[in-house]
């Protein structure tokens, strides 16, 4: 005969107390937690270094191991503010995670304490593995996840409070560990009730205590900015001026629309990994060349800034990752030590074929050894239009090659130069596939009108930009829906490394139009109307628009 054990039936205890509404206070219990948690974050890392906050810790590590698709469609539909788009989705998939972690932590309270742990491990891990580094930008990651524990389980604990006289008493003399010990197993408690009025005051005080640290820690962190010192900074005079422009060098003040010949250092646009700008102070920079040298050195800026040799140039810069008829290229003009020269003075070795150009946030760029030292006004840069180089673009130093792509030529906060080859060592963008030579494809876009843009029939400019570094723009072709290539006018030939503006105006009636551009370099090549994506070595085709005149 078999028995059938049975449950003894549950006790019909007292009506539970009105307890609807904790799990959204469990949820906002979590949020809280985790902003005390990245607040306290900010706070430490103040003390130790912007690379060192958790946020950008594990910003930093997302870029470095994000496939190359999804970061070229990061660049392309954000911009110059992929960065911030990666930031703000960081911390909506933290707020996520903490509301859950609240939720589930009300039951289970350790489920929460290793949740938070095993973010503070992750923050940690990042910031130490990062490329800038070491052991002490654990603790701002640690600090935050102890300060997380301890907020979730306070906030948690007038969720699932007891009447009085059972438990410890909530408040009042009794120490922080006991009675966090005692909300650890708060989880499991039978009968417990909601005690609303402390919740919120936990909560405000969590609240403040997370905007307080937290906007705390940025403050304290902007005094690593290096803005000061660049001010300071008196750049020398150039000992070899930029050669004079045209008259008319510029079309842009005539034609509405057209991107000017020179690019102002706010509109520049900006490609780079860094969450935050390395802040690198002229008086402690330092450019160390190791490797196939003669004469390996470490040498400050002064010693740069001093050599007397220094060229100004203007120059198109472009990048790889710039979509047919998009914005990813600037020009300015650029002052530095001219880089063939300063390496031929240090001996650079014949056997060298790559110079592995080395950034202070662990960045490294391969260029051709050869293109240092035989591209004219290739150059190691110090000033962009007139003033030091903003700190996006690379303050104090950066290299400049004409002709080849920023991301193997255009290192900035430049503070390793190693002689070296392709077959040794691979660069960050070529470990990510990318092609490891990048000569910039010849280009042209057209500005103006704007795609699907609609205007009165009549006259009107289509006008543009197009480049083809060291090579030269010869002729820029305009064809209209599917006539013949008609012949644009060209802005004065200034450099070769310059891009030059385009115009032609044309008569529009009433009606929709295709209006594509293709470039001529000097040395006869034909822009390709073949469809290439920009990995792995530059976008080609033509640019193509619609408009409509009405
Ligand atoms: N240290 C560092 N240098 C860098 C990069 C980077 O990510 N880190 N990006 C490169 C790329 S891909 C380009 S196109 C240029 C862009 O320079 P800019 O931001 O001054 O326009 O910088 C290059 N130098
Ligand atoms: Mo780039």
């Amino acid at each position: 005969m078999t028995t059938t054990e049975r449950a003894p039936a549950p006790a019909v205890g007292p009506r539970t107390p009105p307890n609807g509404g904790r799990r959204p206070l469990a949820a906002l219990a979590g949020l809280l937690a985790a902003a005390v948690a990245l607040g306290v974050g900010e706070l430490v890392a103040a003390l130790i270094g912007p690379q060192s906050s958790p946020v950008v810790a594990v910003g930093d590590t997302v870029i470095t191991l994000t496939p190359e698709p999804v970061k070229q469609f990061a660049i392309a539909t954000f911009g110059d503010k992929d960065k911030v788009a990666l930031v703000v989705g960081t911390l909506v998939l933290v707020a996520v995670a903490a509301a859950v972690l609240g939720v589930v932590a009300l039951r289970r309270r350790w489920v929460g304490v290793a949740g938070i742990a095993l973010f503070g491990v992750l923050g940690a891990l990042a910031a130490v593995t990062g490329p800038a580094g070491g052991p002490l930008d654990a603790l701002p990651s640690l600090a935050g996840a102890g300060a997380g524990v301890v907020a979730l389980l306070l906030l948690l604990e007038p969720l699932t409070a007891l009447p009085p006289g059972r438990g410890v008493p909530a408040d009042d003399g009794v120490p922080l560990l006991v009675r966090l010990r005692d909300a650890l197993g708060a989880g499991d408690r039978k009968g417990a009730g909601l005690d609303r009025r402390r919740f919120f005051l936990a909560g405000g005080a969590a609240l403040g205590a997370a905007v307080v640290t937290g906007g705390g820690g940025r403050l304290l962190l902007r005094r690593f900015d290096v803005g000061g010192a660049r001010s300071d900074l008196v750049l020398p005079a150039p000992a070899s001026p930029a050669a004079p422009l045209p008259a008319g060098a510029d079309l842009a003040p005539g034609v509405d629309g057209l991107t000017p010949l020179f690019t102002a250092n706010r509109d520049f646009y900006r490609v780079d990994t860094a969450i935050t700008v390395p802040q690198l102070r002229p008086a402690d920079h330092r450019l160390t060349l190791t490797g196939m040298f003669d004469a390996p050195r470490t040498l400050t800026l002064d010693d740069l800034l001093g050599r007397g040799d220094l060229i100004e140039r203007d120059i198109t810069l472009t990048c790889v990752s710039n979509e047919v008829g998009g914005g990813l290229a600037g020009t300015a003009r650029w002052l530095g030590v001219p880089l063939g020269p300063f390496l031929r003075e240090h001996g650079v070795w014949p056997q060298s074929d790559q110079l592995l150009c080395r950034s202070s946030d662990g960045m490294t760029i391969g260029a051709p050894t050869r293109s240092a030292l035989q591209v004219e006004d290739a150059m190691l840069a110090v000033g962009m239009n007139g003033e030091p180089l903003p700190v996006e673009h690379g303050f104090p130093l950066r290299m400049l090659v004409p002709g080849l792509y920023g991301y193997v030529s255009a290192c900035k906060w430049l503070v390793g130069i190693e002689a070296t080859t392709f077959d040794a060592v691979d660069a960050y963008w070529v470990q990510r596939d990318w092609a490891a030579e990048g000569p910039i494809r010849v280009a042209a876009r057209i500005d103006t009108p704007a795609p699907l843009r609609r205007f009165p029939a009549g006259r009107r400019a289509i006008a543009g930009v197009a480049w083809a570094q060291t090579r030269g723009i010869a002729a820029v072709e305009v064809r209209v829906e599917d006539g013949d290539w008609l012949p644009a006018q060209l802005s004065p030939e200034v450099d070769a490394d310059l891009w030059r503006q385009w115009m032609l105006p044309y008569d529009f009636a009433p009606g929709s139009y295709q209006l594509t551009v293709r470039a001529t370099t000097a040395d006869g090549e034909v822009q390709t109307a073949e469809r290439a994506s920009p990995f792995p070595s530059g976008a080609t085709g033509l640019h193509s628009i619609l408009v409509t005149a009405t």
